[in-house]
């Protein structure tokens, strides 16, 4: 009895775990990629051509690679954007870099860099968030499109990250072998892997 509750306690946690991990499937843009938040050797289509090659979703965010006070992150109007007009951003004007913001409405959304000149001269973002990832589709032939309110937006709320924000990943590599010694055929973290799997599926099995 213990046993079996056990196993229907590990199946669980597998499928809640599951689940955690696919509701936080948010990405993180990195503005201008290599080429981060400034002025744009390439051009003043430099950052729209990036966001072309990205979608936005709610909750993903974005972060604007900088060196602080050589820029800033202002989010404006429309108008503003296109008139590069500072002097009414929405919201505060981070000049810390990097600056991370987190997209948390569907529509357009602009930015710019309020530095003198620097908007006219191409740092300028406009990008338009879609809505959260879709599911799977579902076989429902016939699913009444989705509910928009036509309201106006709240603009996106800026957070600035501690500094040590960029900690790079982790990651797991095993040990090269002793020089001189024979090569090692096993792999503990494939075997370690294999084992939990297999715990995973036993637990499933005896759960359904
Ligand atoms: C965004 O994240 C918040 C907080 O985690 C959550 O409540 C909300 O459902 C998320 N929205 C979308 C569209 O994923
Ligand atoms: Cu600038």
């Amino acid at each position: 009895m213990a046993a079996c509750s056990m196993n229907r306690l590990v199946g669980f946690l597998f499928v809640a775990i599951s689940l955690l991990h696919c509701t936080s499937a948010q990405t993180t843009h990195i503005v201008g990629d290599a080429s981060g938040w400034a002025v744009p050797p390439a051009g003043p289509t430099f950052y729209s051509s990036w966001a072309s090659r990205q979608t936005f979703r709610v909750n993903d965010t974005l972060v604007f690679n900088f060196a602080s006070m050589m820029h800033d992150v202002a989010t404006v109007t429309r108008t503003a954007y296109d008139a590069c007009d500072a002097s009414s951003p929405i919201g505060p004007v981070p000049t810390t870099g990097p600056v991370t913001v987190t997209l948390t409405t569907q529509g357009l959304q602009y930015y710019f860099c309020s530095v003198q000149g620097h908007c006219a001269a191409g740092q300028k973002l406009s990008i338009n968030v879609v809505g959260a990832t879709v599911s799977p589709p579902t076989r429902t032939p016939t699913l009444p499109p989705p509910t928009r309110t036509p309201t106006l937006s709240p603009p996106p709320s800026i957070a600035m990250p501690p500094s040590s924000s960029a900690t790079p990943p982790i990651t797991s590599m095993s040990p090269p072998p002793a020089a001189g010694g024979p090569p090692s055929n096993s792999a503990p973290g494939v075997v370690v892997r294999g084992f939990s799997v297999t715990i995973f599926s036993v637990a499933l099995a005896l759960l359904l």
